[in-house]
């Protein structure tokens, strides 16, 4: 049997079956896998790391787009930093938004997922609401004269290119780029695991944020219990949760795992969790 191996976590790691290999190769930026596995369909791997895959992707992207989507109420220009497989996008296009700004790194990602990950991605990418921008999402929020309500990082772990994506001056440079009342919110790793994403976001919030905190959900094919995602803004509380035309909006989407319940049931964090974020 063919099989891939994460091992992101040095100590324990999952290991996946390839029951068919779609694409191998590498971009200027990073190595690229598309398999697909029996249990997850078709897996995305970016220099060894599970990105998404088509069985559990709705997980993570309903979370980091419905509910600060929801919670924030007035969304109306968005940017996805990162994003380049498109299931971001497809989730905020369910809104009715002016426009969704994808910056991602890597052309290859965006060609390679068009090409063999369809069902992620839809037709978002084609949306007249979409701008996708080939670049360094980095730069973008420290240059930009554009100013968004919300800003989701849709980042692969701090490694590599997205390191930057998780420090103090990234998120500063996004604060810059909030409107009033902007919202940023991020991928901040399984905490299990990587208690340094956590802990390292929860400072630089600290520091730039009135209002911040973070919420779960669990994501299977990241393997290690539930993943954190990262909130900030100097005028929304997300924690305060869904008034009555959220909640009325909440059960009108077309979602697999994100409902008005279970956004308020993400904010309730695992002691473990929340000693990372005070210490
Ligand atoms: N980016 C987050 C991948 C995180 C994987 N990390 C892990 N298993 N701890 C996903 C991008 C999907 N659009």
């Amino acid at each position: 049997m063919t099989r891939f191996d994460e091992r992101l976590h040095a100590g324990a790691w999952q290991s996946l079956e390839i029951s068919r290999e779609l694409f191998r190769g590498a971009s200027e930026y990073q190595s690229i896998l598309v398999f697909e596995n029996p249990l997850l369909g078709r897996v995305l791997v970016l220099d060894d790391v599970v990105q998404t895959t088509e069985a559990d992707e709705f997980i993570y992207h309903e979370m980091l787009a419905h509910l600060p989507i929801l919670g924030h109420t007035e969304v109306s220009e968005v940017l996805i930093i990162g994003g380049g497989d498109g299931g971001m996008l497809e989730e905020v296009l369910k809104h009715p938004l002016a426009r969704v700004t994808v910056v991602e790194l890597d052309a290859c990602v965006v060609e390679i997922c068009r090409e063999h990950l369809p069902s992620i991605c839809g037709a978002a990418f084609d949306d007249p609401r979409n701008d996708l921008i080939i670049g360094d999402g980095a730069a973008y929020v420290a240059d930009t004269d554009r100013r968004f309500d919300l800003i989701i990082v849709d980042s692969p772990d701090p490694m590599g290119p997205a390191k930057i994506l998780f420090g103090q001056s990234f998120y500063a440079n996004c604060r810059r780029a909030l409107r009033d009342g902007g919202l940023l919110v991020t991928q901040n790793g399984v905490p299990f695991f990587q208690s340094n994403e956590v802990r390292g976001s929860a400072r630089a919030f600290a520091n730039l944020f009135r209002n911040w905190g973070f919420y779960v959900a669990p994501i299977p094919a990241y393997y290690g219990g539930h993943m954190a995602f990262g909130w900030a803004s100097n005028g929304v509380d997300l924690a305060l949760g869904l008034d009555d035309f959220g909640r009325k909006r909440a059960s009108s989407l077309d979602t697999r795992y994100y409902n008005s319940d279970v956004h308020e049931a993400a904010f309730a964090l695992p002691t473990y969790i929340r000693d990372l974020i005070d210490s």
